[in-house]
């Protein structure tokens, strides 16, 4: 089943990409991609150093002088018709996404749909950029913004969204007239590879090579001198918190801009008055999905001491019943961990919370009894771990990248709120209530509610849609990406003042040598 994602898209005739016999682990200048679900190797792929790198940067400053000058909606019209394609090959993208990240088939399609839609978005967008028209003190004289293009843009991505969160940068960066440079995870290279030939396959046959480019490689190699290239003005990095501060502290010494959407701890509060087969629902949906490995996945729910028992017992049965397995089954609902290396994080936070005084009642171990094809994969059982009454359980500050769900027990919404800002990201966040008081405390515009960057009300933490902007505070790293006026990061604005009269008319009334 890989050849023949591979060969629908084209990647085992790519110059980077070996397969069948050719690949093999261990030689110089590649990586082996391994399928989570089954441990073998699915491709190995050919990675950049630093010749290509530098290559690739200055073609693109070169790409990007021919790019802005293309008018605007003219770069939607590239934008729209790499969005029809990815439609044409939403299908296989979708399953080459399971089959490297091990996203179960919905969501990888779920995932391409991301980017069909973002790509929609900015053709929109391609339209509409601008900026006000201000009032002048002076006579005779035209105050206004204008937004231009900045630049080849440097964009990190992480393995779990492979596809989509490039497309969020990408589409909206080419038509804002900047050109792009993607290092991908190394964990997900094949989606990116065929995702960017789409891209730049379709923008070249319009008349405009090199508007997106791909660089392949180590961080030591290609992420770390990227970010240092004082040749992009935007790095726009997906990640854990830890790559995020290292990113922010190098591109802020040479004073460029960057664009963090780091590490989530998201909660969700279930107050008493929740509808609690909609808040198992989505808590089910939140904790699980994507294996837990969503930067807005739930990661902790804040219950009232009336719910508590009753959505724990419902969730714990929920969690009884989920279909664990080859992602690409119908009915599957929680594919593989990325690495082995996840699982045994997975499991020592398990220890911890136990030894911290939390109790395991559901899951919280290794996936046994899989059938034979998948038995070398990276599987485990979603965890739910009940917090202990004094609400003291410190592995549940952290994030960790697997499905563990952390139950906390609350008496009064302010106790609530506090337990739920009280972590060092502030990406996600939901409110299960019928009260109006209570969501409202939730969204004060005070900010003394929710401190994360998304708020729901009856909704869980993941699946945003792309029309809003997404990106959170605290330690997530303060970006926006997507939707909203997201834009704005990938321009530079300029404040342009026009004398239209025949006077020296000077700001704050000064009058100097009259
Ligand atoms: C991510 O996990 O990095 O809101 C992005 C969501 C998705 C995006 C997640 N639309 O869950």
């Amino acid at each position: 089943m890989s050849m023949t994602v591979l060969e629908r898209l084209g990647l085992d005739r790519h110059p980077r990409v070996v397969t069948g016999q050719g690949v093999k682990h261990g030689v110089a200048g590649q990586v082996v991609v391994t399928n989570p679900a089954t441990g073998r190797p699915i491709a190995a792929v050919i990675l950049d150093d630093e010749r290509t790198r530098e290559s690739v940067v200055a073609e693109s400053c070169e790409a990007f002088r021919a790019w802005r000058e293309v008018p605007a909606p003219a770069r939607g019209q590239v934008v729209r018709a790499i969005g029809d394609e990815f439609r044409r090959h939403k299908e296989a993208l979708g399953e080459l996404i399971s089959l490297e990240v091990g996203k179960i088939r919905q969501e990888g399609l779920g995932e391409v749909q991301e980017t069909i839609d973002i790509a929609d978005y900015a053709v929109g967008l391609s339209r509409t950029l601008s900026g006000p028209v201000l009032q002048s003190e002076r006579p005779r004289h035209r105050l206004y913004e204008q937004w231009l293009p900045l630049g080849p843009i440097g964009v990190i991505s992480a393995f779990n969204f492979p596809n989509a969160v490039w497309a969020w940068n990408a589409m909206i960066a080419a038509v804002c007239g900047d050109v792009v440079i993607w290092k991908p995870s190394l964990l997900a290279p094949l989606t990116a590879i065929a995702s960017n030939a789409i891209a730049e396959r379709v923008s070249a046959e319009m008349g405009h090579p090199g508007v997106f480019r791909l660089l392949i490689g180590t961080d030591t190699q290609i992420a770390e001198s990227l970010v240092e290239d004082r040749r992009l003005p935007l790095i726009s990095a997906t990640g854990s918190c830890r790559m995020g501060r290292r990113v922010g502290e190098v591109v802020a010494r040479r004073l460029g801009r960057s664009l963090l959407e780091l590490g989530g701890n998201n909660a969700v509060i279930v107050h008493s008055d929740a509808d609690l087969d909609l808040a198992a629902r989505s808590i089910l949906f939140g904790a699980v999905g994507t294996a837990g490995q969503r930067c807005t996945t739930t990661r902790r729910l804040i219950a009232h001491e009336s719910v508590a028992a009753e959505i724990t017992r419902r969730l714990a049965e929920a969690y009884g019943k989920v279909a664990i397995g080859d992602p690409l089954n119908e009915g599957t609902l929680v594919g593989p961990l990325i690495t082995p290396a996840a699982v045994e994080t997975f499991l020592a936070a398990i220890r911890r919370a136990r030894d911290e005084g939390g109790e395991v009642v559901a899951g919280g171990e290794r996936a046994s009894g899989l059938p034979t094809e998948i038995a070398g994969g990276n599987f485990v059982r979603p965890a739910i771990v009940r917090a202990p009454s004094s609400n003291r359980l410190p592995i549940a500050l952290e994030e960790t990248f697997a499905p563990i769900l952390y139950v906390f027990t609350y008496r009064t919404l302010d106790e609530a709120l506090a337990m739920h800002n009280g972590v060092d990201q502030g990406l996600a966040s939901g409110i299960f209530t019928d009260s109006l008081a209570a969501s409202e405390t939730f969204l004060s515009v005070t900010g003394s509610g929710s401190d994360c960057g998304l708020a729901y009300v009856n909704l869980g933490t993941s699946g945003a849609e792309i029309g809003g902007a997404f990106g959170g505070e605290k330690d997530t790293g303060g970006g926006r990406e997507s939707g909203s006026d997201s834009w704005k990061a990938y321009m530079r604005r300029q404040t342009v003042a026009v004398n239209h009269g025949k006077q020296l008319a000077l700001a704050q009334g000064i009058r100097f040598g009259e």
